[in-house]
Order: structure tokens, then sequence, then C-alpha cells
């Protein structure tokens, strides 16, 4: 799988907090061009949040993007999505049977011998960090820093997403550190995310991170 170079990540709670819906979130972000897009809901997956989830992998679809969800191996068949897990999660090869062979699996590591053994497991690409302070991870690990990426890029062959306080002024120098893609959430959202301005914002991160 070759990872697009910029992975918006939906909140939910955030994107409550900013007044946008998961939907028009997704719509304003495929419009701009993302080709790639996860949902992370922390809450009660509802009937509600789940139908507006279906609206999401339509669009998706439609844009040819690659949807995934976040730790819910049920949710993303039921998608038929790709599924993002941490390491608190159901290990990587125990979803991978319930998956199958072919989905998109995503597994979180957040430091160098985590990396390593995550470099052995049936994952289609990984992430590291936080590289940078985050507010948007509850309990978030410390902190990697560019210099610890550039190292541990070497340990595994899997396509590898930075995540964590990445933003339109340092995302340049997280790729070149390695990373073959940066994971985002909040600088992804303007404070007032309409609809318009988060299609805006998304073109200014294509732009920002194209090679
Ligand atoms: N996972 P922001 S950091 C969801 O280190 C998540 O694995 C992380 O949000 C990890 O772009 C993080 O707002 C939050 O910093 C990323």
């Amino acid at each position: 799988m070759i990872l697009p170079r910029v992975y918006p990540i939906l909140d939910t709670e955030l994107l409550a907090r900013r007044s946008s819906s998961l939907s028009d979130a997704a719509a304003a972000f495929l419009d701009a061009g993302a080709g790639i897009l996860q949902i992370r809901h922390k809450g009660h997956w509802s009937r509600d949040i789940f139908a507006e989830a279906e609206l999401v992998a339509r669009l998706a679809r439609e844009a040819g993007a690659t949807l995934i969800i976040n730790d819910r191996a049920d949710i993303a068949m039921l998608l038929d999505a790709g599924l993002h897990i941490g390491q608190d999660d159901l290990s990587p090869r125990a979803a991978r049977r319930l998956i199958g062979p072919d989905a998109v699996l995503g597994f979180s590591t957040h430091n160098a011998a985590q990396l390593a053994a995550a470099g052995g497991e049936p994952v289609t690409y990984l992430a590291f960090g936080p590289v940078f302070q985050t507010a948007s991870k509850q309990n978030a690990d410390p902190v990697t820093g560019l210099d610890e990426l550039r190292r541990c890029r070497a340990l595994v062959e899997q396509p590898l997403a930075a995540i964590g306080g990445i933003t339109l002024e340092n995302a340049a120098d997280v790729l070149a550190a390695g990373a073959d893609s940066v994971a985002v959430i909040s600088a992804l959202l303007p404070e007032r995310s309409t609809s318009v301005s988060l299609r805006e914002r998304m073109e200014e991160w294509l732009k920002a991170t194209a090679p």
C-alpha cells in the first residue's frame, strides 16, 4: 500500500467541539483530494454514529479514498473499511484473522522496541508517535522527537505514518525524517470548521506536503 502523505484522522470528540459533523468534515476533506481518512470515535458506537460512518464510507468509496476505522474490527468489517489498532487492542494477528488477508490494517507504536516488534506483524502500515506534544490523545506516550523518528524509520519496511503534534510548519521536517505520511487531528481543524474552511485547510496541507 502507498500511504497518502496526509492522513487525516476525524476525531468525533474534537469535531463536535469545532461544531462540525463527521460527514461534513469527511466530505470537505475528500473534496479537497484526501486519499485516506480515519474515523476515530472513542465513545459509544450508537446507531446514529454508525449511520454517519456509513455515509462517510460511501463518500470515501465514491472518491476512491481509503477509509480506516479506529479500534473496532466489527465496525470496520461492516463498513468494508480498513482497521487501525493500538497497543492495548486486539493483537494485529488476531485482528487479521477477523478482517481477512486483504483488508488494510494499521498499528500504532510509540517507541523503538514496539516499532521493531510490529515489523514482524501482519500489518499493512505502522504509525509512530507522538513525535511532538499532542493535546488530542489522553495519556499519550513520551514524545519521540524527529531524531528518534529518523533513527527508528530504518527498523521496519512497512509504510510509516508519523503522528502527534504535527502541524503545517513541521510536516515537511517529519516527512524529511523518513515518515511516508503525517497523521493529523487538530491541525486540520480550523477554529471555525465550516465546509469551506475545512476544504481550504486540506488543500493547504496537500500543497505543503506535495513531493
Ligand atoms: N495517537 P494531533 S498521538 C491519536 O502517539 C494519536 O500514537 C498518537 O493528534 C500516538 O494531530 C495522537 O492533534 C493524537 O496531535 C494526534
